[in-house]
């Protein structure tokens, strides 16, 4: 059978996430896109990895299992903090607690970042994809981005700890870059982007 992830082929993104999706909508425009939504009685996994990697393919795997013959990714991400251990990490999602809301997460990353100036305000967000093919080949990438933590949330765009997320050279937050700064330059718009980029390669 052939492997080829044609212009046209299905994709399952393995994620919950309103804001992913969005942005998934986006990047992975020539393609026809379902989510975990679109199977309401789905139970997703127990994100119990210990690495962004790990996580993306415990979420890639488990969608595989009900969809085996469709191409499915897992995407797992987060902000690291290197003064804070890289927190929250792969606990991003759950660092104020399970059920904890974006802005609960935020805050609690303020908080813990009050005593921090300079250098030390620097972060990273990161997003890995693993994507399965039906055939059994399977793709693992990560996209990376530099920046800085600021004291408070700044603008309206996105989701997450977009209001608190300077990029490195640049003066606005990812929030206040919006959407289109975003789906060419963040973390996931890169992975995703490594992801077509192997998929030409392999298949030319
Ligand atoms: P799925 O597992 O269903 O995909 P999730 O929200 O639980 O959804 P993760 O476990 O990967 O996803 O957690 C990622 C968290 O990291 C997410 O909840 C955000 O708070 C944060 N995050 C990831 N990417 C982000 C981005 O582009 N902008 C802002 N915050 C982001």
């Amino acid at each position: 059978m052939n492997d080829e992830l044609s212009l046209s082929k299905t994709i399952w993104i393995a994620t919950g996430n309103k804001g992913k999706a969005k942005e998934f909508k986006f990047l992975l425009k020539d393609h026809q896109l379902y989510f975990l939504k679109d199977l309401p009685d789905y139970q997703g996994p127990e994100e119990t990895g210990s690495s962004f990697e790990e996580n993306a393919r415990i979420k890639a795997q488990a969608l595989q299992k009900r969809k085996p013959k469709e191409w499915v990714l897992g995407e797992d991400s987060g902000l690291e903090v290197p003064a804070l251990n890289n927190a929250p990490g792969i606990y991003s999602a759950r660092y104020a607690g399970l059920g904890a809301t974006d802005t609960d997460n935020l805050n609690l990353l303020l908080k813990n970042m009050k005593h921090l100036t300079g250098e030390r305000r620097s972060a990273a967000f990161i997003s890995h994809i693993v994507a399965l093919s039906p055939e059994g080949k399977n793709h693992s990438i990560q996209g990376k981005v530099e920046g800085h933590i600021i004291y408070e949330p700044i603008g309206s765009e996105g989701f997450g700890y977009d209001p608190i997320f300077i990029p490195k050279g640049e003066t606005k937050s990812f929030a206040q870059l919006g959407v289109e700064y975003k789906n060419n330059y963040s973390h996931r718009a890169k992975a995703v982007q490594m992801f077509l980029q192997q998929i030409k390669y392999k298949n030319s």
